[in-house]
């Protein structure tokens, strides 16, 4: 018998900012693939879309008309999945009943007045700027006594279930600490406890030094492959200094997190030559005035796609029944997407 190694054997990984294990079988990653590999079709979009509700001077939902806005604009949603005024109440009958009201507030945040761009089509300034509205957003709805937690977040493409192509994210800000972030919450505030250190930057400080996994690194911000990735090319952005939330970045890291999220997204447009579809956002302290030293900035980066442009990974079966398992492992996903250009495939002059 021939001796245990993470790139040949199946096993299970720990993610340690969760405590969920997920399987990871590397030896199926060798079987032959006969599916198809699709031409890209072309998504190119007009400047201005007639029909977009997120184009400047255009119609929403509901009678609204948005302003002839330049760069970014933010609006409340309308459709939003929180309000403010929904009022207080509980439902406690017993342990097998349990309901609570949860109050928040939505908004959309469109990224630019130019419907054909995508983040990593963006200049590095422009995206500096949808930095400073989350930035100001986030400060402004942390300062709100309702809101317990903001979750910043961008749906790119409708293969997650984007309704709209023109570049945008969303805020979902609530009463209470999610699933997600709560799990965090305590998995962090557990290694500060033991360590007298954050979890993520003791992580950082380990893989900067392995090295097999880091994708992109500047100043203030590292973007690599985590050891525990469900997803495929499934990422993360870690801040270098240990702070909380956004509303701590300095000027300086702001730009570098804008150049980091643009030189990650290349890479991933460059993956397929395709305009790369992911859920992605940050985890956050929460905002109920209390300190989190624990907390470790970081975004999260969850894209679908497996091989091609349109042959995707799903969560089912296994996955949904019993843990996440992927084939490819995060080592080699992190090869492939070091090994491509941090110059967008539309702008290189050999295309
Ligand atoms: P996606 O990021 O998943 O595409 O969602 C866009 C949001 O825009 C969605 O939450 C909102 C939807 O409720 N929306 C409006 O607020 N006004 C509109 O006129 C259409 C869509
Ligand atoms: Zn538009």
């Amino acid at each position: 018998m021939s001796k245990f190694s993470i790139e040949d054997y199946p096993h299970k990984r720990l993610n340690p900012l969760t405590g969920d294990w997920i399987l990871v079988s590397p030896h199926r990653a060798k079987r032959p693939w006969q599916g198809q590999v699709e031409k890209t079709v072309s998504d190119e979009r007009p400047k201005y879309e007639p029909t977009c509700y997120l184009c400047a001077g255009n119609e929403r939902a509901g009678g609204k008309y948005n302003p002839q806005y330049k760069g970014t604009f933010v609006f409340t949603n309308d459709f939003s999945a929180l309000l403010t005024d929904s009022p207080a109440g509980l439902i406690d009958e017993g342990d097998l009943f349990q309901a609570k009201s949860e109050t928040g507030i939505c908004k959309v945040i469109c990224f630019s007045d130019d419907h054909s761009l995508t983040i990593p089509e963006m200049a590095v300034e422009d995206i500096r700027k949808v930095i400073d509205v989350w930035c100001d957003e986030f400060k402004e709805l942390a300062g709100n006594p309702m809101i317990n937690y903001i979750q910043i977040f961008e749906n790119k493409g409708a293969i997650m279930g984007c309704s709209n192509p023109h570049p945008h994210g969303q805020i979902w800000s609530s009463s209470s600490v999610p699933t997600e972030p709560a799990k965090e919450l305590a998995k962090q505030k557990e290694y500060f406890e033991k360590h007298g250190t954050t979890l993520l930057g003791d992580y950082l400080k380990a893989e900067l030094v392995k090295r097999d996994r880091i994708l992109v690194e500047n100043e203030h911000f590292v973007a690599l492959v985590p050891y525990w990735a469900v997803w495929p090319f499934e990422t993360m952005i870690i801040s270098k200094r240990p702070i909380q939330t956004i509303a701590l970045l300095t000027d300086a890291e702001k730009t570098s997190l804008a150049d980091i999220y643009q030189k990650l997204t290349i890479k991933y447009d460059n993956l397929f030559e395709v305009s790369f579809a992911y859920s992605a956002g940050f985890h956050q302290a929460p905002t109920d005035g209390n300190d989190y030293p624990e907390w470790h900035l970081h975004m999260h980066f969850y894209p679908p796609l497996l091989r091609s442009a349109s042959v995707k990974k799903f969560m089912v079966g296994y996955e949904m029944l019993a843990s996440p398992q992927r084939d490819i492992t995060a080592e080699q996903a992190a090869q492939r997407l070091r090994d491509l250009s941090e110059v967008h495939y539309k702008k290189q002059t050999n295309k």
